[in-house]
């Protein structure tokens, strides 16, 4: 999944893509680049960003997807709000990608149902500008995979199919380094919230995020500066993707597209099979492959099982 922050002032990219023109050319170069799926979002939710309206976040955003999708890109939308989902729904995406998983906006859960895509729900504890203060665990991986079961038990309720949910940890949304490792070395527990029969596929986020950048210091300990952990990034997502996640959202496509390739290829030599059945392209939907057994990490072990 390829990044197109259609914002002044986002966490990684902020204002490199501000503008329809840019972020239309962008979306274009991600999909040429390797990414099955844009992500669009016109709303910035780096730690301690205000909020913007409904209004202005369309106005960011609505002209990238429909450029984007008027050009053939399968394109999800990055929003909290219902409104702005179900404008850019209308306008042809293919996927919500609701970073509160529900919790933002009431609205979200039935609107996505009556919309029958996949719906990415992501681990979430409040607004960036409390977020960080929010970031207090005794065990993570339990914690968070409560929270997710909660949430997936009300999108469910509110009608979504089980079988369009893919979870997310959330990584860098009220966590701290140690959470965000402690979470990506167990995935397979994410997957399966505690033992569910049928495991859901999971999507992470690591691209750029402050966790990186203060792993790879300068020697003065100076963190690496956002882009600087692109070659970080693109480790992640390999051993992510060979422990079977489904999906990385990315800001720079190539070495992603290629470790998606590496680890796929490493599963299959270990019997893992594919996280997405037939090995092919990514959005759930649509006449492409739907999240579903044998997709996800803990229905595809041994190499999920590797933590
Ligand atoms: N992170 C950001 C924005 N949207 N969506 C999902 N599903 N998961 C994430 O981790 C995530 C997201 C913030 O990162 P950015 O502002 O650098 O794109």
């Amino acid at each position: 999944m390829g990044v197109v922050n259609v914002t002044p002032d986002s966490f990684s990219d902020g204002g490199e893509w501000f503008g329809a023109e840019a972020g239309v050319q962008h979306g274009l170069e991600l999909l040429a680049q390797g990414a099955d799926i844009v992500d669009v979002g016109g709303e910035s939710t780096r730690p301690g960003a205000q909020r913007i309206t409904a209004a202005e976040e369309l106005r960011r955003a609505g002209p990238v997807i429909q450029g984007l999708v008027a050009a053939g890109v399968p394109v999800s939308v990055d929003t909290m709000r219902a409104e702005v989902a179900e404008r850019a729904l209308e306008a042809g995406a293919r996927l919500v990608n609701d970073v509160s998983g529900g919790l933002a906006d009431p609205q979200m859960p039935r609107l996505v149902a009556a919309a029958g895509v996949p719906y990415v729900v992501m681990h979430w504890r409040g607004h960036s500008h409390s977020m960080d203060s929010r970031a207090i665990y005794q065990d993570v991986v339990a914690e968070v995979s409560e929270e997710l079961c909660r949430r997936v038990d009300v999108v469910t309720q509110a009608g979504v199919d089980p079988a369009m949910i893919v979870l997310d940890p959330g990584l860098g949304f009220a966590k701290r380094a140690e959470h965000n490792w402690a979470l990506l070395t167990h995935l397979g527990e994410i997957s399966s919230l505690g033992g569910r029969a049928r495991p859901f596929p999971v999507l992470i986020g690591a691209s750029r995020k402050r966790f990186l950048g203060r792993l790879l210091p300068a020697p003065d300990g100076t963190p690496r500066p956002f882009a600087g952990s692109d070659d970080a990034t693109v480790s992640v997502t390999a051993l992510a993707a060979a422990a079977g996640a489904w999906c990385a959202r990315v800001h720079r496509v190539p070495g992603n597209a290629d470790a998606v390739r590496v680890a796929e290829a490493w599963r299959q030599a270990a019997g893992a099979g594919s996280p997405v059945p037939g090995g092919g392209s990514a959005v759930p939907g649509g006449g492409s492959p739907v999240p579903g057994p044998g997709n996800s990490i803990a229905g595809a072990s041994p190499a999920g099982e590797a933590e």
